[in-house]
Protein backbone atom coordinates (compact mmCIF):
# COMPACT_ATOMS: atom_id res chain seq x y z
CA UNK A 1 0.00 0.00 0.00
CA UNK A 2 1.36 3.29 -0.90
CA UNK A 3 1.38 5.96 2.04
CA UNK A 4 -0.01 9.51 1.35
CA UNK A 5 3.79 10.45 2.26
CA UNK A 6 4.99 8.96 -1.09
CA UNK A 7 2.79 11.55 -3.22
CA UNK A 8 3.27 14.15 -1.01
CA UNK A 9 6.74 13.80 -0.86
CA UNK A 10 7.86 12.04 -3.42
CA UNK A 11 11.69 13.13 -4.41
CA UNK A 12 12.75 13.17 -0.89
CA UNK A 13 11.08 10.04 0.23
CA UNK A 14 11.45 7.51 -2.84
CA UNK A 15 15.11 7.28 -2.94
CA UNK A 16 15.19 6.65 0.69
CA UNK A 17 12.67 3.58 0.36
CA UNK A 18 13.48 0.52 -1.21
CA UNK A 19 11.87 -0.47 -4.70
CA UNK A 20 8.06 -0.97 -4.05
CA UNK A 21 6.98 -4.73 -4.68
CA UNK A 22 3.99 -3.30 -7.80
CA UNK A 23 2.83 -6.10 -9.46
CA UNK A 24 3.00 -9.11 -7.05
CA UNK A 25 -0.17 -9.99 -7.48
CA UNK A 26 -1.16 -13.27 -8.90
CA UNK A 27 -3.10 -13.06 -12.23
CA UNK A 28 -3.27 -15.16 -15.47
CA UNK A 29 0.28 -15.42 -16.54
CA UNK A 30 0.37 -14.76 -20.01
CA UNK A 31 0.36 -14.70 -23.07
CA UNK A 32 1.48 -11.57 -22.66
CA UNK A 33 4.26 -10.18 -20.23
CA UNK A 34 5.09 -6.67 -18.87
CA UNK A 35 9.23 -6.10 -20.53
CA UNK A 36 11.55 -4.84 -18.15
CA UNK A 37 11.96 -1.38 -17.94
CA UNK A 38 15.31 -1.09 -20.25
CA UNK A 39 16.86 1.47 -18.32
CA UNK A 40 16.99 2.62 -14.15
CA UNK A 41 13.41 4.19 -13.25
CA UNK A 42 16.11 7.37 -12.10
CA UNK A 43 17.28 7.35 -15.98
CA UNK A 44 15.04 10.02 -17.15
CA UNK A 45 15.58 12.69 -14.56
CA UNK A 46 14.76 15.11 -13.74
CA UNK A 47 12.24 15.56 -16.37
CA UNK A 48 10.09 12.41 -15.88
CA UNK A 49 10.92 11.77 -12.00
CA UNK A 50 11.54 8.13 -11.13
CA UNK A 51 8.69 7.49 -8.61
CA UNK A 52 6.50 8.22 -11.79
CA UNK A 53 8.36 5.83 -14.04
CA UNK A 54 7.97 3.27 -11.43
CA UNK A 55 4.35 3.71 -10.94
CA UNK A 56 3.56 4.13 -14.75
CA UNK A 57 5.74 0.86 -15.62
CA UNK A 58 4.95 -1.46 -12.73
CA UNK A 59 1.40 -0.71 -12.10
CA UNK A 60 -0.32 1.20 -14.80
CA UNK A 61 1.41 -0.81 -17.56
CA UNK A 62 1.42 -4.47 -15.60
CA UNK A 63 -2.37 -4.17 -14.51
CA UNK A 64 -3.02 -3.56 -18.35
CA UNK A 65 -0.78 -6.75 -19.35
CA UNK A 66 -2.69 -8.49 -16.50
CA UNK A 67 -6.16 -7.46 -17.72
CA UNK A 68 -5.48 -8.48 -21.25
CA UNK A 69 -4.33 -11.76 -20.14
CA UNK A 70 -7.68 -12.59 -18.25
CA UNK A 71 -9.82 -10.77 -21.11
CA UNK A 72 -7.70 -13.74 -23.68
CA UNK A 73 -7.65 -16.30 -20.55
CA UNK A 74 -10.68 -18.39 -22.58
CA UNK A 75 -10.12 -17.14 -25.88
CA UNK A 76 -6.69 -19.63 -27.09
CA UNK A 77 -7.01 -18.67 -30.29
CA UNK A 78 -6.55 -14.85 -29.99
CA UNK A 79 -4.44 -15.63 -26.82
CA UNK A 80 -2.15 -17.14 -29.60
CA UNK A 81 -1.55 -14.19 -31.73
CA UNK A 82 1.38 -11.44 -30.76
CA UNK A 83 -0.01 -8.06 -29.20
CA UNK A 84 0.49 -6.18 -33.04
CA UNK A 85 -1.22 -8.41 -34.55
CA UNK A 86 -4.40 -9.15 -32.23
CA UNK A 87 -4.78 -5.02 -32.18
CA UNK A 88 -4.30 -5.38 -36.27
CA UNK A 89 -7.53 -7.95 -36.41
CA UNK A 90 -9.31 -6.05 -33.56
CA UNK A 91 -12.50 -5.97 -35.77
CA UNK A 92 -12.60 -9.92 -35.70
CA UNK A 93 -12.46 -9.89 -31.52
CA UNK A 94 -15.95 -11.29 -30.09
CA UNK A 95 -17.71 -8.25 -28.18
CA UNK A 96 -17.97 -9.75 -25.45
CA UNK A 97 -14.17 -9.11 -24.73
CA UNK A 98 -13.46 -6.33 -27.38
CA UNK A 99 -13.31 -3.26 -25.18
CA UNK A 100 -11.23 -4.94 -22.70
CA UNK A 101 -8.44 -6.25 -26.11
CA UNK A 102 -9.04 -2.61 -27.15
CA UNK A 103 -8.11 -0.88 -23.99
CA UNK A 104 -5.56 -2.96 -22.15
CA UNK A 105 -3.87 -4.51 -25.50
CA UNK A 106 -3.58 -0.60 -26.55
CA UNK A 107 -2.32 0.48 -23.20
CA UNK A 108 0.38 -2.50 -23.49
CA UNK A 109 1.93 -2.20 -26.97
CA UNK A 110 1.63 1.73 -26.03
CA UNK A 111 3.56 1.81 -23.14
CA UNK A 112 5.80 -1.41 -24.41
CA UNK A 113 7.21 1.49 -27.38
CA UNK A 114 6.95 4.45 -24.74
CA UNK A 115 9.99 2.82 -22.98
CA UNK A 116 11.76 1.70 -25.42
CA UNK A 117 12.47 5.58 -26.47
CA UNK A 118 13.46 6.93 -23.82
CA UNK A 119 16.33 6.76 -21.96
CA UNK A 120 18.12 9.21 -23.87
CA UNK A 121 20.07 12.48 -24.17
CA UNK A 122 17.41 14.33 -26.55
CA UNK A 123 19.11 16.37 -29.00
CA UNK A 124 17.74 15.60 -32.79
CA UNK A 125 17.17 12.95 -35.16
CA UNK A 126 19.67 12.42 -38.44
CA UNK A 127 19.93 10.45 -41.42
CA UNK A 128 16.38 9.31 -42.99
CA UNK A 129 14.66 10.06 -40.09
CA UNK A 130 15.27 13.34 -39.86
CA UNK A 131 14.98 13.23 -44.19
CA UNK A 132 11.75 12.03 -43.59
CA UNK A 133 10.37 14.35 -40.46
CA UNK A 134 11.64 17.38 -43.27
CA UNK A 135 9.62 15.93 -46.04
CA UNK A 136 6.39 14.96 -43.85
CA UNK A 137 6.25 17.12 -40.97
CA UNK A 138 7.70 20.27 -41.65
CA UNK A 139 10.71 20.00 -40.19
CA UNK A 140 12.36 19.07 -36.49
CA UNK A 141 10.79 22.54 -35.12
CA UNK A 142 7.77 22.54 -36.75
CA UNK A 143 6.98 18.96 -35.37
CA UNK A 144 8.14 19.38 -32.20
CA UNK A 145 5.99 22.47 -31.56
CA UNK A 146 3.22 20.74 -33.10
CA UNK A 147 3.71 17.89 -31.49
CA UNK A 148 3.39 19.58 -28.29
CA UNK A 149 0.50 21.94 -29.52
CA UNK A 150 -1.44 18.42 -30.16
CA UNK A 151 -0.74 16.71 -26.44
CA UNK A 152 -1.61 20.11 -25.31
CA UNK A 153 -5.00 20.24 -26.71
CA UNK A 154 -6.20 16.68 -25.99
CA UNK A 155 -9.00 17.06 -24.05
CA UNK A 156 -8.59 14.35 -21.34
CA UNK A 157 -6.28 10.74 -21.84
CA UNK A 158 -5.26 9.55 -24.99
CA UNK A 159 -1.34 9.65 -26.55
CA UNK A 160 0.00 11.75 -29.74
CA UNK A 161 1.87 9.69 -31.82
CA UNK A 162 3.73 9.50 -34.82
CA UNK A 163 2.83 6.85 -37.08
CA UNK A 164 4.42 5.70 -40.24
CA UNK A 165 1.88 4.72 -42.78
CA UNK A 166 1.30 1.98 -45.16
CA UNK A 167 2.93 4.62 -47.85
CA UNK A 168 5.99 4.54 -45.40
CA UNK A 169 4.95 8.83 -44.69
CA UNK A 170 5.12 9.86 -41.41
CA UNK A 171 1.74 11.34 -39.87
CA UNK A 172 1.08 12.79 -36.56
CA UNK A 173 -2.03 11.11 -35.17
CA UNK A 174 -3.63 12.02 -32.13
CA UNK A 175 -5.70 9.22 -29.96
CA UNK A 176 -7.76 9.14 -27.31
CA UNK A 177 -7.58 6.47 -24.23
CA UNK A 178 -5.18 3.97 -25.31
CA UNK A 179 -6.57 3.53 -28.08
CA UNK A 180 -3.74 2.16 -31.15
CA UNK A 181 -2.74 2.94 -34.69
CA UNK A 182 -2.46 -0.40 -35.00
CA UNK A 183 -6.08 -0.44 -34.99
CA UNK A 184 -6.06 1.15 -38.08
CA UNK A 185 -3.03 -0.51 -39.98
CA UNK A 186 -0.66 1.82 -39.47
CA UNK A 187 2.96 1.16 -37.47
CA UNK A 188 3.90 3.41 -34.28
CA UNK A 189 7.21 5.06 -34.67
CA UNK A 190 6.88 7.22 -31.56
CA UNK A 191 4.71 8.59 -29.30
CA UNK A 192 3.44 10.67 -25.83
CA UNK A 193 1.43 9.47 -23.46
CA UNK A 194 -1.05 12.85 -22.06
CA UNK A 195 -2.67 10.88 -19.58
CA UNK A 196 -2.29 12.37 -16.07
CA UNK A 197 -0.88 9.70 -14.28
CA UNK A 198 2.30 10.29 -17.26
CA UNK A 199 3.41 13.57 -15.24
CA UNK A 200 0.56 14.39 -12.31
CA UNK A 201 3.50 13.99 -9.49
CA UNK A 202 6.19 16.62 -10.69
CA UNK A 203 3.96 18.35 -13.14
CA UNK A 204 0.82 18.42 -11.73
CA UNK A 205 -1.50 20.23 -13.73
CA UNK A 206 0.98 21.60 -16.04
CA UNK A 207 0.62 19.03 -19.14
CA UNK A 208 2.52 21.76 -21.13
CA UNK A 209 5.60 21.80 -19.16
CA UNK A 210 5.74 18.04 -19.02
CA UNK A 211 5.67 18.04 -23.30
CA UNK A 212 8.48 20.50 -23.14
CA UNK A 213 10.47 18.43 -20.83
CA UNK A 214 10.00 14.59 -22.41
CA UNK A 215 12.19 15.84 -25.80
CA UNK A 216 15.26 16.19 -23.63
CA UNK A 217 14.80 11.95 -22.92
CA UNK A 218 14.40 10.68 -25.97
CA UNK A 219 16.84 7.97 -27.47
CA UNK A 220 17.02 9.05 -30.97
CA UNK A 221 18.93 6.24 -32.05
CA UNK A 222 16.27 3.34 -30.74
CA UNK A 223 13.62 5.91 -32.91
CA UNK A 224 15.86 5.76 -36.00
CA UNK A 225 15.66 2.07 -35.70
CA UNK A 226 12.24 2.14 -35.11
CA UNK A 227 12.10 3.44 -38.31
CA UNK A 228 14.35 1.59 -39.94
CA UNK A 229 12.16 -1.26 -38.79
CA UNK A 230 8.70 0.35 -39.80
CA UNK A 231 10.13 1.01 -43.67
CA UNK A 232 11.58 -2.50 -43.44
CA UNK A 233 8.14 -4.21 -42.55
CA UNK A 234 10.03 -5.74 -39.25
CA UNK A 235 8.52 -3.51 -36.41
CA UNK A 236 6.45 -5.02 -34.07
CA UNK A 237 5.08 -2.87 -31.52
MN1 LIG B 1 0.37 5.61 -19.33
Amino acid sequence: MLSRRLFTAAGATLFAAPRLAFAQTAAPSGPHVLPPLPYAAEANEPHIDAMTMQLHHDRHHGAAVANLNAALKDHAQLAALSADALLMRIADVPDTIRTAVRNNGGAHVNHAMFWQIMGGKGGTPTGALAAAIDRDLGGFDTFKTTFNRTGAGLFGSGWVFITVTKEGKLAMVPRPNQDSPLMDGARVLMGNDVWEHAYYLKYQNRRPDYLAAWWNVLDWSKIAARYDQAMAGTLTI
